[in-house]
């Protein structure tokens, strides 16, 4: 996020919430986003489903999904040809705003009206409210990044935060939700294929020369350098396992079984992997095909910092005893390094990994465990211990110089519907389960909240199939085909259907599409192309319980 979770409260007077399910998959947030609007701020939510913070908007909007970019490009027309967008903030921070505005010329409201289903006028208000409430903060999640388009979806969304000048202030900015509590702290600390800790890229020969000096130790020979080839991301390591390429692969706090697109795919290529080592706390479906299986702690189990959305890093601490014979994640990696010979993971606590952090990761520089004790957090950047970290980015510049827009293209969706497949499926999250529910449908509350898997279909639709009463559908795809329940409702647009991809027994994975973003390797999660068939029946769980048994292998020894 370019802007904090805090300010959205204190200093926001729009937000254009467009692909989140905020109060469904970011309650606290949608909470701020609730409390600006009490003291005024408007709120506009454009989705193609009406979710649940599509109710409390004061502007919503359905639109056909994949269309984003159209929609942006109409927005982006609007604001520059109503003479709204922020002229000064264009001349001194941005470049390249020519070649931006010719291509969204291309797209006159009317064209935009066609291509995304949203009104006219609709455009129209969105665009003023946008553009005239500053500051004004864009709110995004996987609507906009899980498409082959993903990259070019965000390109979009930082073209109308630049033209209105709701960069570098605070209450305005980009904001993309980041999805698990640590993702972001897994992603600064070189998660990603490309960098080293702090974004450090792996190309460059500073950057290796100094990992490989710090590292040394750890190197299989103590002199040769650590290497500078890009690797792969999570998606292209499952092909590349499945084509022989990959022999071995070691899946941390994953579930790909559930969670990665097209399931018999996934499980044909892990099923080809030689060598496959899970480490989770509970015996995933994934870990059923594991050769070895180590046991992660919770955590609540362990000491450590995480790094949430806003860059802010706080500690997380021990509350209770690994169970059984799991151990911190971190110390399962330095006694493996150590097994396979390598030095340097000799950390006494996590503490001390905290302490090479700062080290070697100028962004993280000024970041102990005792200024986290003492102000409960940091948002990075912060350089040095006397930095008191940076609620807000780019403030007088970008990182890169000057703001860069982007001429983006509408491209459609990989896979469209047709006669064979005629409805769009989208997928998602519902309140009460966590992705792959390993966790959450352990928890009896919350899995009576939420039982089984269900399809939305709009009214007209279920009158197209023939429903006639029953509550079963076959879903199939290009890639096979699950059965489930069905909830008509007016909040899916006729010709889309939406799956929550949490139930194992009825997984929406086992139909989606892996066509992928070219830069961003991001599954197309959000569009597919498929059928729907009644069947006769009514309504049952869906599959047996199949997590109850396995919840009681982890006995608790020290309670
Ligand atoms: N309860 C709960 N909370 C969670 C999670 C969870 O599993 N359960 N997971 C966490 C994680 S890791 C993440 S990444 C976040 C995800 O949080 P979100 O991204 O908010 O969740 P999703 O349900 O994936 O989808 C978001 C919205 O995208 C819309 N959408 C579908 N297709 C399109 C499209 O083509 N364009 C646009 N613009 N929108 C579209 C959906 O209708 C939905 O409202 O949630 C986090 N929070
Ligand atoms: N169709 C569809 N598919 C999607 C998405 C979608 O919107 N639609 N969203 C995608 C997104 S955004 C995400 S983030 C992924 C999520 O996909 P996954 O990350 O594969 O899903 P999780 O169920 O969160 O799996 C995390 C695993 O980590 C384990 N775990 C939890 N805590 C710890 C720990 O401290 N240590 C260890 N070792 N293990 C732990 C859990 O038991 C679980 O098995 O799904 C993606 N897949
Ligand atoms: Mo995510």
């Amino acid at each position: 996020m370019t802007n904090s979770i805090p300010e959205f409260e204190t200093d926001s007077n729009c937000f254009l919430i467009i692909g989140s399910n905020t109060s469904e998959g970011h309650p606290l947030i949608a909470t701020r986003v609730l409390r600006a609007k009490q003291r005024g701020a408007k709120v506009i939510v454009l989705d193609p489903r009406k979710n649940q913070i599509g109710h409390w908007a004061d502007v919503f909007y359905t639109f056909r999904p994949g269309s984003d970019v159209a929609l942006f490009n109409g927005l982006l027309n609007i604001i520059i040809t109503e003479g709204l967008a922020d002229q000064a903030f264009i001349a001194e921070r941005t470049e390249n705003f020519e070649e931006m505005k010719a291509l969204v010329a291309e797209f006159p409201a009317e064209r935009v009206a066609d291509l995304t289903g949203v009104p006219v006028e609709g455009l129209y208000t969105v665009a003023r409210l946008y553009a005239t409430q500053k500051p004004a903060a864009i709110l995004y999640a996987m609507g906009i990044t899980q498409h082959t388009t993903g990259v070019d979806n965000v390109k979009s969304v930082a073209n109308l935060a630049m033209l209105t000048g709701n960069l570098g202030i605070p209450g305005g900015g980009v904001n993309p939700l980041r999805g698990q509590n640590n993702v972001q702290g897994s992603c600064d600390m070189g998660g990603l294929p490309n960098v080293f800790p702090g974004y450090q890229p792996v190309t460059n020969p500073e950057t290796i020369a100094k990992f490989s000096k710090a590292w040394s130790s750890s190197l299989p020979t103590p002199n040769s350098p650590l290497s500078n080839k890009i690797g792969l991301t999570v998606t292209e390591m499952i092909s590349a396992a499945g084509e022989g390429k990959i022999r071995a692969l070691y899946v941390m706090a994953e579930n790909p079984m559930l969670s990665e697109a097209d399931i018999n795919h996934t499980r044909h290529c892990l099923e080809k992997t030689e060598f496959l080592i899970v480490q989770d706390i509970f015996l995933t479906e994934t870990a059923q095909l594991a050769h070895v299986v180590l046991p992660g702690a919770s955590f609540a189990e362990k000491d450590g910092t995480f790094t949430n959305s806003d860059r802010r890093v706080q500690r997380v601490r021990r509350a209770v005893r690994p169970v059984g014979d799991s151990w911190p994640d971190w110390e399962i990696i330095c006694h493996l390094a150590g097994k396979m010979g390598a030095g340097g993971f000799d950390f006494v606590s996590p503490q001390a990994v905290m302490a090479e952090v700062a080290q070697l990761t100028p962004s993280y520089g000024g970041i102990t465990y005792e200024r986290l004790e003492e102000l409960g957090g940091l948002q990075w950047p912060c350089p040095t211990t006397e930095h008191p970290g940076t609620p807000y980015l780019h403030k007088n510049r970008f990182s890169r110089g000057l703001g860069h827009f982007f001429a983006v293209p509408f491209k459609e969706p990989a896979e469209l519907p047709d006669q064979d497949y005629p409805f769009t499926l989208t997928t998602g999250r519902i309140m009460f389960h966590y992705h792959t529910g390993t966790m959450t449908r352990r928890s009896k509350k919350l899995d009576s909240e939420a039982r089984q898997a269900y399809l939305e279909l709009h009214p007209d639709d279920a009158q197209k199939i023939g429903l006639n009463g029953s509550r079963r559908v076959r879903v199939s795809s290009r890639r096979g085909q699950i059965e489930l329940n069905v909830r008509v409702t007016e909040r899916i647009k006729p010709g889309v259907v939406f799956i929550p991809f949490h139930f194992a027994e009825a997984a929406a994975n086992v139909l989606t599409n892996l066509a992928i973003d070219p830069i961003a390797k991001i599954p197309e999660f959000k569009v597919c192309a498929v059928r729907v068939e009644a069947l006769s029946g009514t309504e049952h769980r869906g599959g047996t319980d199949h997590r109850s048994g396995e919840s009681e292998r982890r006995t608790r020894r020290d309670e």
